[in-house]
């Protein structure tokens, strides 16, 4: 493979689409030795395959705002790749989707997926409607309006949408109203359920809790523990959310949150109520932090800043693509973090994450880190199938599997003499599965 043949002939072919070029560019670096090892994927052109969406679909999404005004959105689904399982990935509603961010994100999800050990394809979804600030009516006609368009095209085993950033229970539920309503049929087509429709328990804190047993693994085969440790988090949304719960709960101590406004700095630790605080904040709909310093007067609010400024034997990046640089890496690895774990999908720019394995410091990608999210979707699919619900222990124990699991294979595939290098070993095992079902099943 040459590999930077085949990024100019992407750059050529889709111009500007830089998060997606930046998303390819990883894998392909990671996984240029194994390929080359194997004639048999450059015969059959796998990498030119599987680094272009199987199909993308877009659709106008047309609705009425509550003073009576039409309003048109963009709406998306890239169907990324299916060759393990139906296309399966979640839905962001944000003003900065573009088709780049979607295309990376769909690219991301089918190596996750295939990470996560159970039988799905990739996929992402998602709008640039901005729900910010819009009421309870306007958020249900919104989602009414995207599934009008988009239900022909997914299916329990087709394609499985979930939530992603602005997609939380509410939205998933007013969509599965409208695709129930269109097809007549109540199955576990969308993810992300309430509990009393088919939603499977643990969904909601599956992405934050995964994240942290992950990163409590990459400290363990690293000769240490969480217990006692600073965390820097980034976020306040339900990843944030799930993932300070649990680092509490391991004895960790969380001093940041985040907004789009700046973030909170809090000595004291945010635990308890002030998690609960965080609730409260995110579902008044401003999508602002700052008022937690009203309640909580220990914290300072540092407006316009990132919290990686601050000292903390852990990062962890909750929010979105690149929310973390090369100048906040190289502050942190100064500051003598220990590790650095991609919660939110690609938090780290390359640079970052460069400088990170450069400097041998502990560095989990989203694809890795995060994937319990999904794995707990996987899960919903299958309690779905089977019309059953595991209690809150059965599948808190399948997510610790799985997120094991995938450790095991970073592990395995990413060993550098006393270093594990977590972004080639995730990428390696999940192209390799991919790969191998890809060749399997022909040129198709
Ligand atoms: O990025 C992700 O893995 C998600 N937003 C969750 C996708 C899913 O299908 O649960």
């Amino acid at each position: 493979m040459k590999t930077q043949a085949i990024m100019a002939a992407l750059e050529a072919k889709h111009p500007g689409e830089r998060e997606y070029l930046q998303a390819v560019r990883e894998v392909l670096v990671s996984i240029e030795d194994v390929y080359n090892q194997h004639p048999e994927f450059e015969k059959a052109k796998i990498v030119e395959r599987l680094v272009e969406p199987d199909r993308i679909i877009t659709f106008r999404v047309p609705w009425t705002d509550d003073r009576g005004d039409v309003q048109v959105n963009i709406g998306y689904r890239v169907q990324f790749n299916n060759a393990i399982g139906p296309y399966k990935g979640g839905i962001r509603f944000h003003p900065s989707v573009t088709l780049s961010i979607l295309k990376f994100l769909g690219f991301e999800q089918t190596f996750k997926n295939a990470l996560t050990t159970l039988p799905m394809g990739g996929a992402k979804g998602g709008s640039d409607f901005a729900p910010r600030g819009k009421s309870d009516a306007e958020i249900m006609r919104f989602c009414q309006a995207f599934m009008l368009e988009l239900w022909h095209n997914i299916g329990a085993n087709i394609d499985v949408p979930a939530g992603d950033i602005g997609v939380g229970g509410r939205e998933t539920a007013y969509m599965f109203g409208m695709y129930k309503k269109l097809t007549h049929e109540h199955t576990g087509t969308i993810t992300g359920k309430g509990m009393e429709f088919g939603g499977s328990i643990l969904r909601p804190e599956a992405t934050g809790y995964g994240a942290l047993y992950f990163v409590r693994r990459m400290l363990e085969a690293n000769g240490t523990d969480i217990k006692g440790k600073t965390i820097a988090l980034s976020g306040f949304g339900n990843v944030a959310w799930g993932a300070a719960s649990k680092a509490v709960e391991m004895g960790a101590k969380v001093i940041t949150v985040s907004g789009p406004d700046g973030y909170v700095y809090d000595p004291d630790g945010i635990s308890g109520k002030k998690i609960d605080c965080l609730l409260e904040l995110r579902s008044s709909g401003n999508d602002i932090v700052a008022p937690y310093t009203d309640e909580f007067p220990s914290a300072t609010f540092y407006s316009g800043k990132r919290p990686w400024e601050q000292k903390a034997d852990i990062a962890l990046p909750c929010a979105t693509q690149n929310e973390l640089d090369g100048d906040d890496a190289r502050r942190l690895i100064a500051a003598g973090t220990l590790c650095v774990a991609e919660a939110s999908n690609m938090g780290c720019t390359a640079e970052a994450a460069d400088l990170f394995i450069k400097h041998k410091i502990l560095f989990g990608p989203g694809k890795a880190v995060n994937a319990g999210g999904v794995a707990t979707s996987g899960l919903e699919m299958t309690q779905n199938a089977m019309r059953i619900s595991w209690t809150a222990a059965e599948v808190d124990a399948k997510l610790h599997q799985i997120m094991d699991a995938i450790h095991e294979q970073c592990v395995t595939y990413g060993r550098e003499g006393d270093y594990v290098n977590y972004v080639k070993g995730a990428n390696i095992a999940g192209f390799m599965k991919v790969a191998k079902a890809m060749m399997a099943q022909g040129v198709v």
